[in-house]
């Protein structure tokens, strides 16, 4: 069986205030390309489908439109459970519809998905609170799921006893996992797909991209591995935007990352998606896909305005955060120049630098006493001001009495 896991689409996200729409319907375009060059079995969305909780029409659009194809009209199952950034009440409202079409949309970990065939290629055989079992067509196995959409404050406190320690929090956790995989035998593959802050045995903690909210899982903190439920094929994961394999369990356990580079910490990564071959009895095998679609992100530092723009001149299809260190501010008619020969400027800063401290800075003449040296050194140190009297007089005094020493 194979399936494809991908997430953190967060469809609308901007890039100072640029938008990233258009690179979003490339980078999907090429998703549905390899899921169907792949003859992927089951598509996987771990959530942050969206970048907020009031997508705008354009985003639903390309969702719908995206989602649809990757079911294939009803032949593909598509599993999908929300995020952080996504309302979990907006992800599961077109469940009805969306059922018809062989999706399935789940916002909370105590979600069920009722039993019937779904797009008809294949059925939900029987299911409970945050898991399922599905029959495919063509498919010689079951394939049986945990889905765990992000669980905030109020949705922890509707299904757990445990109000607010962090501990008592993961444990509850911890049980549901246990209660949810006791329904599964050896005979299917088992799955889970999850919206979580998870971190190895060793409590390595992943870092986030700069701008991703509330990074730990609201009053559950960072999930260690070691709490995910034995018994499972492979475990789906959400939330952390760079490729990544948490250790821990004797099964993968894998964040696909984001599909595209979101910020600047993010910077110059290769975003990939997962393809995930697992079967009964099987080691489960992990494949990377490396995406192709959208433009990477940037951070340069320029000393010469010339060598800034020949440098932008020749790298036109990115975004970048461009530092300039120059000896004077930028004319108008240059910064509109900049501007003009490129669209990705993401944010410009300039620092002006002194001229005497380019003149002086490489040179260090060893024949000067010491208190020249002094002198150069605090005019390098102080935009080009020369030390006053009184502070010389004060070295001088420092030096005499280093020296009587
Ligand atoms: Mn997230």
């Amino acid at each position: 069986m194979k399936i494809l896991h991908t997430a953190d689409w967060h469809l609308g996200k901007k890039l100072y205030n640029k938008s990233r729409h258009e690179e979003q319907v490339q980078v999907l375009e090429e998703i549905i390309s390899i899921t169907e060059e792949n003859n992927i079995d089951v598509v996987v969305v771990a959530g942050d489908i969206f970048d907020n909780a009031n997508p705008s029409a354009d985003s639903q659009s390309l969702f719908y439109k995206t989602v649809k194809r990757l079911a294939a009209d009803g032949k593909r199952p598509v599993i999908i459970i929300a995020g952080n950034h996504d309302s979990p009440e907006k992800i599961e409202a077109p469940h009805p519809l969306a059922k018809e079409c062989g999706i399935i949309m789940a916002g909370f970990p105590d979600s069920k998905a009722s039993i019937s065939s779904y797009g008809g290629n294949f059925e939900i055989l029987r299911s409970g609170e945050g898991f399922f079992e599905l029959k495919i067509e063509n498919v010689a196995y079951n394939l049986r799921v945990i889905l765990t959409p992000y669980p905030n404050e109020l949705t922890l406190k509707r299904i757990f006893t445990a109000q607010n320690l962090e501990q008592e929090i993961k444990l509850n956790l911890n049980e549901m996992w246990g209660n949810q995989i006791s329904n599964f035998d050896e005979n299917g593959v088992n799955i889970m797909v999850a919206h979580l802050f998870c971190s190895d045995l060793n409590g390595v903690e992943p870092v986030e991209g700069d701008d991703e909210k509330s990074v730990r899982l609201g009053p559950a903190g960072v999930i260690e591995s070691s709490l995910l439920p034995d018994g499972l094929h492979y475990a789906a994961l959400g939330h952390i935007h760079k490729l990544m394999r948490i250790e821990g369990k004797g099964y993968p356990v894998y964040y696909s990352g984001s599909p595209l580079n979101y910020s600047l910490r993010e910077e110059r990564r290769d975003n990939f998606v997962l393809i995930v071959e697992a079967n009964p009895g099987m080691v489960t095998k992990v494949d990377k896909v490396k995406l192709n679609s959208g433009k990477k992100i940037y951070r340069k530092t320029f000393t010469s305005l010339e060598e800034a723009e020949e440098w932008l001149l020749a790298n036109q299809d990115i975004w970048v955060e461009l530092n300039l260190k120059l000896t004077r501010p930028l004319t108008s008619d240059e910064s509109n120049r900049l501007s003009k020969i490129h669209e990705g400027i993401i944010t410009l800063n300039l620092e002006i630098i002194s001229e005497l401290l380019e003149a002086q800075v490489s040179v260090i003449d060893v024949t000067k006493s010491p208190i020249e040296l002094f002198e150069s050194f605090y005019t390098s140190e102080r935009e080009g001001r020369l030390p006053s009297e009184e502070l010389k007089k004060l070295f001088s005094e420092i030096l005499d009495r280093e020296e009587e020493l």
